[in-house]
């Protein structure tokens, strides 16, 4: 599937670096919350879901980590490992993170709150969601 990266700008100078994110400069959905994925144990995976309605982006703001995406026909797999490259991660599309560094810290950008009703964590369910859409 295809995989759409966000340039984040990052501003440099004398004193170090600085990114921001901006809806709607840089995030193309209005911003409902941010949370963010560090301390990984023994490099386990996570995610193994899709959501129904939530817009993210996933920025690896420190380390590096994998991130599996697949929209129920292709799956792409894409490494995060610069703090102004965000992966764009729509709604309906099913993922799976991995290969975290020891230090990796995944900021995520969403655009709605938590709500678990959205979450779709059986694959199987999400390919037959998949399959009554089209
Ligand atoms: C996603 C990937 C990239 C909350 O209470 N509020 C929150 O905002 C979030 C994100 C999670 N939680 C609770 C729900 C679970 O009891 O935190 C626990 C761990 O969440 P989960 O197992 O869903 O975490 P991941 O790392 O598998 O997935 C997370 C996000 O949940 C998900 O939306 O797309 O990161």
């Amino acid at each position: 599937m295809k995989i759409e990266l966000i340039n984040l700008k990052q501003i440099n100078d004398q004193r170090g670096s600085l990114v921001f994110m901006e809806e709607p400069t840089n995030i193309p959905f209005k911003i409902k919350r941010i949370y963010y994925i560090f301390n990984n144990q023994n490099n386990k995976p996570r995610g193994f879901h899709a959501h129904k309605k939530l817009n993210q982006v996933a920025v690896c703001i420190q380390g590096s980590c994998r991130i599996l995406l697949d929209d129920g026909n292709n799956k792409t797999a894409v490494i995060l490992d610069n703090p102004a490259k965000g992966l764009f991660i729509k709604e309906m599309v099913w993922r799976e993170m991995y290969d975290f560094s020891e230090n990796c810290i995944l900021m995520v950008i969403a655009s709605r709150v938590y709500e678990e009703n959205d979450y779709i964590r059986d694959y199987s369910v999400f390919k037959d969601y998949k399959r009554s859409n089209i």
